[in-house]
């Protein structure tokens, strides 16, 4: 890579020039985009929908008459719902023989998914092509071995949360006493923030919810007040909806009237609403101790990103970003030949313990309720270089109108601040030879309430490809009640930070030396790390 891997620092040349008179005019060569790219645009097989595609899609459905499906951001569990439209992505088979054979472009469809308040059953739909006259056709059969699946079996809507938030403001008019002696609730002043665990059951069919209860500062998830409620939201009508269950301060209760009776008879253990300064702040408590080092492209970028597709040096790949699962890349080539044809995220999982019901309970499967809808803008700078190159994302899901996420995936180039490789000889030939390391980085963060995941696909020089997640953000807590030590470490007064393991799916298909990579040798590593503070965990893999 030549005069690229040894000009890292600009005082080096500048030294260089001073010092040597065998070396070339350095300083007299301008910077310049040092690399020569021809994008394809048969990248674009993978490419999400553009906001054009997903309106023209919505409009469609809307107009379907005998569906009946509202316009509503807000639809009511007993509407019908439009809850997503994604790419359909085309059969692997299709889309190579388009790549690598000359073969027709694989019709361009989208993924729609209908939650059917009106009829009990939700659906799963094809439309295309997106490029002609639309048409729909129900995968529902082909894809679940079932004509409709079971209303249950849906993640709640922003419409239902809006029916759950009037329900619960119902509950706590029932509540006011309590609430406000032992957790400071004023009505419509000072609020308690519900926070759900999940699954929502325990066999096919419940849809039952235990909510606890957090007080109503930034950084919520760690200011548990000891109020858990289990509310049963299966009917698709939330005038039956109920609270099945109370816990207060480690004790359970049947409904709201024994509760209501134990706790003006005085008859249970209270707990009595004391101020407290936020803990969980984010705000940095000293002044911030100056720039950190910062990496600049001296010569220009060596990477170029043209609609989904990236190049870079040797390597070449699509992307996109899933609204369910989360980003992916294809037909990842190095030195033009495919290594893989897909790398993506498919599944991060949090399992809890705990002696309160939500925590015991709740095993998150983040992409149930959608992991690429939560990547939000990334922070020039702090969640990226600044310096990275920025892709906004656009989305339809659980929504009534496309979405478009600025600046939500970035890339960049960065020092892997280790050599690629070098050997320092003094043993009969005197010499050192050395590469400097630097790799592209694919990125995108994810922010599903409490946990922010960091998601990175790393392509190195040397042929090797990284897929790592890191987690931040706010751990789930649960309150220090009787025994809940046992499930955790205590994270602040009344606060449990709870036991939990995460788990992170990706997907690799991997294509060495053709489809079947029987005569590869392919080393996937896996490695896993084990959480010292309950912050920070990253799982590797690379191949
Ligand atoms: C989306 O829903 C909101 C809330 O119901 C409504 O005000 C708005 O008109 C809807 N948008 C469209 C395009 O129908
Ligand atoms: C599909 O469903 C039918 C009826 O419920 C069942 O008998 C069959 O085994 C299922 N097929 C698969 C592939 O799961
Ligand atoms: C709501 O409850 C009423 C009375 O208990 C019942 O007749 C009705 O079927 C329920 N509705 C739904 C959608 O479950
Ligand atoms: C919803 O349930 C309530 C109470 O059971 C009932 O009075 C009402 O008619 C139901 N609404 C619909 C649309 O079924
Ligand atoms: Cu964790």
């Amino acid at each position: 890579h030549g005069l690229d891997e040894e000009s890292i620092l600009i005082i080096n040349i500048v030294l260089i020039c001073l010092n040597s008179n065998r070396l070339p005019k350095c300083m007299s060569q301008q910077p310049q985009e040092s690399l020569q790219v021809t994008h394809s645009d048969k990248s674009l097989v993978f490419a999400d929908l553009t906001a054009e595609e997903y309106k023209s899609v919505r409009d469609y459905m809307w107009a379907q008459k005998d569906l009946k499906i509202s316009h509503s951001l807000t639809a009511k569990s007993s509407e019908n719902f439009l809850f997503l439209i994604d790419l359909s992505l085309p059969r692997k088979a299709d889309v190579l023989r388009y790549l690598d054979s000359s073969g027709q472009k694989p019709a361009r469809e989208a993924s729609v998914v209908v939650f059917y308040g009106e009829r009990g059953y939700l659906k799963e739909y094809v439309v295309g092509p997106l490029s002609g006259q639309l048409q729909y056709r129900d995968v529902t059969q082909k894809k679940y071995n079932t004509s409709e699946l079971p209303f249950t079996a849906r993640t709640v809507t922003i419409g239902e949360y809006v029916q759950l938030f009037t329900f619960l403001s119902q509950v706590f008019q029932n509540l006011e006493k309590p609430l406000s002696e032992s957790f400071g609730y004023i009505p419509r002043k000072r609020k308690l923030l519900p926070f759900e665990g999940m699954p929502r059951g325990i066999k096919s069919g419940d849809r039952k919810t235990w909510i606890s209860f957090f007080r109503d500062f930034s950084g919520m998830y760690i200011h548990p007040v000891g109020f858990e409620i289990l509310v049963n939201h299966e009917s698709s009508n939330s005038s039956n909806w109920t609270v099945d269950r109370l816990l207060y301060n480690g004790q359970y209760f049947d409904t709201i009237d024994e509760f209501m009776a134990r706790y003006k008879a005085n008859n249970l253990k209270k707990i009595v609403y004391k101020e407290i300064p936020n803990h969980a702040s984010l705000k940095p408590r000293k002044k911030p101790s100056g720039l950190g080092p910062q990496q600049y492209y001296l010569q220009g970028k060596r990477y170029s990103v043209k609609n989904n597709q990236v190049i870079y040096l040797d390597w070449s790949f699509a992307f996109g970003l899933s609204s369910l699962t989360g980003m992916r890349v294809f037909d990842v080539r190095f030195k033009g030949e495919r290594i893989a044809y897909e790398l993506s995220v498919q599944e991060a999982m949090s399992v809890y313990g705990s002696v309160t019901p939500g925590m015991i309970l709740t095993k998150f499967l983040d992409s149930s309720i959608g992991i690429g809808r939560f990547a939000h803008e990334l922070v020039r700078g702090v969640d990226c270089p600044y310096a990275a190159t920025y892709v906004d994302t656009y989305r339809y899901i659980d929504t009534n109108v496309t979405q478009r996420f600025r600046n939500s995936i970035c890339v960049f180039e960065h020092d892997i601040g280790r050599p690629l490789r070098r050997h320092f000889s003094d043993f009969f030939h005197n010499g050192y030879g050395g590469m400097a390391n630097s790799a592209l980085v694919f990125r995108t963060i994810t922010a599903i309430g409490n946990y922010d995941y960091i998601w990175d696909f790393i392509f190195y020089q040397s042929g090797s490809v990284e897929a790592r997640v890191h987690a931040t953000g706010y751990i789930s807590s649960s309150f220090k009640d009787d025994g809940n030590l046992q499930y955790g470490h205590q994270v602040a007064e009344n606060v449990l930070g709870n036991i939990h393991t995460h788990f992170i799916n990706f997907k690799v298909d991997l294509d060495i030396l053709g489809k079947k990579n029987i005569r590869s040798l392919i080393k996937i590593h896996v490695a896993t790390c084990q959480p010292v503070a309950q912050l920070d965990c990253a799982i590797e893999k690379s191949q």
